[in-house]
């Protein structure tokens, strides 16, 4: 399908716009699930619909940190060198590595961990499937950043993703200190979509995920957003995780440090906010950034 057949009269969060127009208040709720319908108690929800985002230590085990560091370079030395699904920095090292959970068993497996699945399914309020994972490596001293964005005003425009019902989960592999490339928030940011201006320029995939400059909020709206909220970073052991909303403004600055920083990013989406034609761009994304091919995860994994 192309973007003529999303009829962007009615887009309800319209963006990459030839103008700027005011910020649009969110249409739909932060959490869809309640205390009863998973493992986070109230609070933890309260928490989550007011900020955008919740820190869980000890979501993967000391025991499967290892072997996921070794997967990495594992599917790191194996793809080949021209793979669309290897994201790499200017200098040539390696920055992301998309579809990890259809390449590894292991991270396949951290997908339906007891601690994972069931905190989607809880905060989407329904069956869930991954819209899209990567692992995402912030290499010692070369490691360069995300710029500030909503993912979601990227799922919207670019794949089509109707609703925001979907949520991010950050799996540290490595400690993340305040110092190597770890991810920041505008805590509260997500319940507020700011419109983007400029165009989608064509396979814009190609460079957004090595430097993102459209789709962007600009720094005007950065700036009052700061002054607001502030801005939280993600620190914290590996094997912790970070989950927040696909709304949430978010970037990392790039690291320069001794110190590597890597992530799981797994993306879940409700089963009932399918993807649908992009409502502002003229292609939809590889199958590798935006499932379309998906089937429900159903529910965890019994506990090993
Ligand atoms: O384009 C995307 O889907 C990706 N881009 C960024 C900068 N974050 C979200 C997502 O992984
Ligand atoms: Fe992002």
């Amino acid at each position: 399908m192309s973007a003529a057949s999303q009829d962007r009269l009615h887009d309800p969060y319209p963006t990459r716009l030839d103008h700027a127009i005011a910020p649009v208040p969110r249409h739909e709720p932060s959490v869809w699930g309640d205390a009863g319908s998973g493992p986070l108690p109230s609070v933890d929800l309260d928490a989550f619909a007011a900020q955008g985002y919740l820190i869980r230590p000890d979501t993967v085990g000391e025991d499967a940190l290892a072997p996921l560091g070794h997967e990495l370079e594992r599917l790191a030395a194996e793809l080949d060198a021209d793979d669309p699904r290897v994201i790499r920095e200017p200098g040539g090292t390696i920055r992301s590595i998309f579809a990890p959970h259809l390449l590894s068993a292991l991270v396949a497996d951290v997908v339906r961990l007891d601690t994972v699945l069931p905190v989607a399914r809880q905060l989407l309020g329904s069956d869930v499937y991954i819209h899209q994972a990567r692992i995402n490596l912030m290499p010692a001293f070369t490691g360069t950043g995300f710029y500030w964005h909503s993912d979601f005003e990227t799922w919207h425009a670019e794949d089509g993703m109707p609703a925001m019902r979907a949520v991010s989960c950050s799996i540290a592999l490595t400690r993340n200190y305040p110092y190597n490339g770890s991810l920041m928030v505008i805590p509260g940011s997500h319940r507020t979509f700011y419109p983007c201006v400029g165009a989608t320029p064509r396979d814009h995939h190609t460079s957004s995920l090595v430097a993102q400059r459209i789709g962007v909020p600009d720094e005007n709206t950065l700036t009052k957003a700061v002054d607001a909220d502030g801005i939280e970073q993600f620190t914290g052991a590996a094997g912790s995780a970070l989950w927040f909303d696909c709304n949430l403004l978010h970037g990392s600055g790039s690291n320069i440090t001794p110190l590597p920083r890597s992530n799981v990013f797994l993306v879940f989406n409700s089963v009932d906010n399918l993807l649908t034609a992009p409502y502002a761009a003229d292609g939809i994304r590889p199958e590798y950034l935006a499932a379309r091919a998906t089937r429900s995860l159903g529910l965890a994994a019994p506990s090993a």
